[in-house]
C-alpha cells in the first residue's frame, strides 16, 4: 500500500493531481484544509491536503523486490535500533516516512484508543492462566502447555480491531472479509499502525464514494425520496431542499406523492413555505409526470413519497408507475431512506423490496440515535448501493451532512467505552 499527501486550491484539484501520479485506483483516507506556510499562510491562503492510498499489486507485498521498503527491513531495522530514526524503522511497513506520519497523525487516537483496550485486556487475562493451572491436574496440564502459541502482538491487535467491528455491530460475516483483505504482516516487528491503517484503507474501499445528488445534463434533477414509514423522509428533504435553495440558490420545487394522510402533505407544505419553494400534492402517476413538465425550468424537483410497509406489493407496484411517469421527463435519482436504528435483518428485508422496483443510493438517518454503525456498512455491502447522506437529528436544516466514509470507519474502529 502506498500512501501519500496531494495539495491543491480544492479538494477536486488535489484529487486530480494524485490520479495523474498514481491512476484511478486511489483511495481517498483523509482530507483537510490546511494554511499555506510563510506569509501566504498569514494572509489566510489556505489550499486542501488530501491523503490518498493505493493498492499495490499483491505479489509486490508478499514477495516483495530487491529495491522496495520492505527489501530494505534488516538495513532498516539496524538504523533504527542504533538510533538513525523512527522514519527508516517504518520503511519496514511499507509506508514512506512521511505518510506514515500523516497516516499516525490521521488515525492517532484511534490508535491510542486501540491499545489501551489492548493492554486493559491483557491485564485481564494475565490473571486466567494461573486460574487454569491451579484447576488442570498434573502431568496433562505439563503436557499440554508446550503446544500452547501465544498470539502475536500484531495478531491480538487484529483479533482488537475485528472485536470492535462486531461490537459496533458489523455483521461477522463483512468484519471476516475486512480483516482477511487486509494485509497481514509477515514480519513480527511490523508496527501496529500499518495493520490499522491497511483495515482502515479495506473498509474505506468497501465505501465507494456516492455521487449525492447530481445535476441533470438537460433540464431539471428529480430526487424521489422512498422508504418505511417514520424514518425521516419528509424531514430529509427539506434539509436537502433548503441546502440547495438557500444556500446553492438553485431553483426548486417540491411535490409529495404523499397523500394517504393529509399532515404528511400539510408537513411538507410548511417546509416549502419557509423555502419560499412552489409545492404540488400529486395524486397519480400522470400528475406527478404533468408537474414534472410544468417545473421544467427548474434546477431540483423533490418528491416525497408515502412511507409503507415493503411487504405491501401494491403500494410498491404504485411506487414503479410514478418512478416511470417522473422518468418520461426527467433524469432522475432514487433515495431509499432507512433508520440506523433499524434491525439489521429488517434493514435486508427492506432494501431487498426496494430493489426490486428501483435502484438507489441509501440514507441513513437518525444516526444521533444509536451508537452503533455497522448497519451503514453492512446494508452498503449488502446492497451494493452507495450511501449519499447521514442525518443525525430532528434540526432542519443543520442535521444532515454528505457520507463521508473517513468519519464512519474511524467510528466503526472505535469502542464506545
Ligand atoms: N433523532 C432523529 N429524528 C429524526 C431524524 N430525521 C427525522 N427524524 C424525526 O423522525 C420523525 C419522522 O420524520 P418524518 O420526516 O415525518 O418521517 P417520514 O419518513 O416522512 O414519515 P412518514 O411520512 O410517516 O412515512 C420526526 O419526528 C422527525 O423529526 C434524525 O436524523 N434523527
Ligand atoms: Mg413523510
Amino acid at each position: 500500500m502506498i500512501i501519500k499527501k496531494f495539495f491543491g486550491k480544492t479538494e477536486e484539484e488535489a484529487l486530480e493531481a494524485a490520479k495523474k501520479e498514481l491512476g484511478n485506483g486511489i483511495v481517498t483516507m483523509n482530507v483537510r484544509t490546511v494554511k499555506k506556510k510563510g506569509l501566504a499562510g498569514i494572509f489566510g491562503s489556505k489550499r486542501v491536503e488530501v491523503t490518498v492510498a493505493l493498492e499495490e499489486e499483491k505479489e509486490s507485498l508478499r514477495s516483495p523486490r530487491r529495491e522496495t521498503p520492505v527489501q530494505a527491513a534488516p538495513a532498516a531495522q539496524s538504523a533504527a535500533a542504533s538510533g538513525a530514526g523512527a522514519a527508516a524503522a517504518r520503511s519496514l511497513s511499507g509506508l514512506t516516512a512521511d505518510s506514515s506520519r500523516n497516516i499516525e497523525k490521521k488515525l492517532d487516537s484511534l490508535q491510542t484508543l486501540l491499545v489501551n483496550r489492548l493492554q486493559q485486556e491483557e491485564t485481564v487475562k494475565a490473571e486466567q492462566p494461573e486460574r487454569v493451572q491451579e484447576s488442570s491436574s498434573g502431568e496433562d496440564a505439563a503436557e499440554k502447555e508446550p503446544e500452547k502459541k501465544q498470539p502475536s502482538e500484531q495478531e491480538k491487535f487484529i483479533r482488537l480491531l475485528y472485536n470492535t467491528m462486531l461490537e459496533n455491530e458489523v455483521d461477522e460475516k463483512y468484519a471476516n472479509q475486512i480483516i482477511s483483505e487486509a494485509d497481514k504482516p509477515e514480519k513480527p516487528d511490523v508496527p501496529i499502525d500499518f495493520i490499522l491503517a491497511s483495515v482502515y484503507q479495506k473498509m474505506i474501499l468497501k465505501f465507494n464514494k456516492a455521487d449525492g445528488i447530481t445535476p441533470a445534463s438537460k433540464g431539471p434533477k428529480v430526487a424521489l425520496f422512498i422508504g418505511p414509514t417514520g424514518v425521516g423522509k419528509t424531514t430529509t428533504i427539506a434539509k436537502i431542499a433548503s441546502r440547495y435553495a438557500v444556500d446553492e440558490k438553485k431553483k426548486v420545487a417540491l411535490l409529495t406523492a404523499d397523500t394517504y394522510r393529509i399532515a404528511a402533505a400539510e408537513q411538507l407544505r410548511t417546509y416549502a413555505n419557509i423555502l419560499e419553494v412552489p409545492f404540488q400534492v400529486v395524486y397519480t402517476p400522470e400528475e406527478a409526470s404533468k408537474a414534472v413538465e410544468q417545473f421544467r425550468e427548474y434546477d431540483y424537483i423533490f418528491v416525497d413519497t408515502a412511507g409503507h410497509s415493503h411487504q405491501n406489493e401494491e403500494k410498491l407496484d404504485g411506487m414503479k408507475a410514478l418512478l416511470e411517469a417522473v422518468g418520461q421527463h426527467a433524469e432522475y435519482q432514487v433515495f431509499l431512506v432507512l433508520s440506523a436504528v433499524t434491525k439489521y435483518r429488517d434493514l435486508m428485508k427492506i432494501s431487498s423490496c426496494y430493489r426490486e422496483i428501483t435502484d438507489y443510493q441509501l440514507i441513513f438517518t437518525k444516526l444521533d440515535e444509536t451508537s452503533a454503525l455497522g448497519n451503514i456498512l453492512n446494508i452498503k455491502l449488502y446492497t451494493g448501493a452507495s450511501v449519499a447522506y447521514v442525518t443525525y437529528g430532528q434540526n432542519v436544516p443543520d442535521d444532515i451532512e454528505p457520507f463521508n466514509p473517513q468519519k464512519t470507519v474511524k467510528q466503526l474502529l472505535s469502542t464506545k467505552h
